[in-house]
């Protein structure tokens, strides 16, 4: 994964347009690249060029699983990467300028709090458990995914998709990794391959590979089948000119043997895996680069 990553971050920086985006703080973007990471021998694609804060990204994974939206439910697992943009509104809202740890304890302590500040809208787990139809019926399209893996496994239909244009307005953010799409080859292996409109390369992608990762992986225990491949698209793929100086300096350091990744325990359901459930091994990563996230 790594010389797949460093080979994108060479290419935005060397033909990178240099454009504002929504957040002003400006991005090198280039436009289409895909990267394919074969999970056949549990090799699964984190970085070792810096450590990836793997666990996270799984309890993210499992957090859109729940079909959760509010922060809460991640700050109580100690996940605050989606605490920016419910604090950023609330800092615009109130005028109170609150530290992002106050904020976030106060989130956890107080449940009406977290229901009125802690909420991102309709955004990923809504859209994948709980897509509401205009005839007012609920779509859960991962139990829907996941019968057709088992009883239809040549489906072309095998996808699930958060791009719901009418509810655009009401998520904190539009979804970045959007179409889920499944394809099971004759050998019984699961493929996977995720169209990611928007990647922030330094910060977001690394994560979203690996969250990516997890889910083939309880997938296809879930319906009997051999992880495959996990196909990644990216759609405007760009490093924020913030994240300059680590992605140079992520250059500089060889990769190392690539980590894999079991699932330790077989739950009943895709709604019954747990953090513990996860095994990494062989991750020895270089150290870790700090950047800021782009509001
Ligand atoms: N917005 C932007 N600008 N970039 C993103 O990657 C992004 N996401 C999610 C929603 N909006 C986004 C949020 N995901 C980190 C990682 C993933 C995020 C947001 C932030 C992050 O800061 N990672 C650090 C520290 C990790 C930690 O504290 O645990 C890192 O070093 O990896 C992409 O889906």
């Amino acid at each position: 994964a790594d010389e797949q990553y460093l080979d994108l971050i060479r290419r935005v920086l060397a033909d990178g347009d240099e454009r504002r985006d929504r957040t002003g703080v400006g991005t090198l973007s280039i436009f289409g690249a895909m990267t394919r990471f074969d999970l056949s021998d549990g090799i699964v694609p984190i970085l070792t060029t810096k450590r990836v804060y793997w666990k996270t990204a799984v309890r993210e994974m499992l957090w859109f699983l729940t079909g959760g939206t509010n922060i809460r439910e991640l700050l109580q697992v100690g996940v605050t990467i989606w605490s920016d943009w419910p604090l950023a509104y609330y800092r615009k809202q109130t005028g109170e300028p609150i530290a992002q740890a106050d904020f976030e304890a106060r989130i956890v302590a107080d449940a009406d709090f977290a229901a009125r500040w802690g909420e991102l809208g309709p955004v990923y787990g809504k859209q994948w458990r709980r897509w509401l139809g205009a005839d007012g019926r609920e779509h859960d399209q991962i139990a829907t995914l996941v019968e057709t893996l088992r009883t239809n496994p040549a489906s072309r239909r095998m996808l699930f998709h958060a791009w719901n244009v009418a509810e655009l307005e009401g998520m904190a953010l539009p979804p970045c990794h959007m179409v889920y799409q499944f394809h099971v080859t004759s050998k019984g292996r699961l493929n996977c391959l995720l169209l990611q409109r928007s990647a922030d390369l330094l910060l977001g992608a690394p994560f979203n590979w690996t969250g990516a990762a997890a889910l083939l992986l309880m997938l296809a225990q879930q319906a009997d089948l051999a992880p495959g491949e996990l196909v990644w698209v990216g759609g405007d793929v760009h490093l924020y000119s913030n994240h300059l100086e680590q992605a140079r300096e992520q250059l500089t350091r060889d990769p190392r043997p690539a980590p894999t990744m079991r699932l330790a325990r077989r739950p009943d359901s895709i709604d019954g895996y747990r953090i513990e459930d996860f095994v990494v091994e062989g991750y020895a990563p270089h150290a870790p680069i700090k950047a800021e996230v782009a509001v």
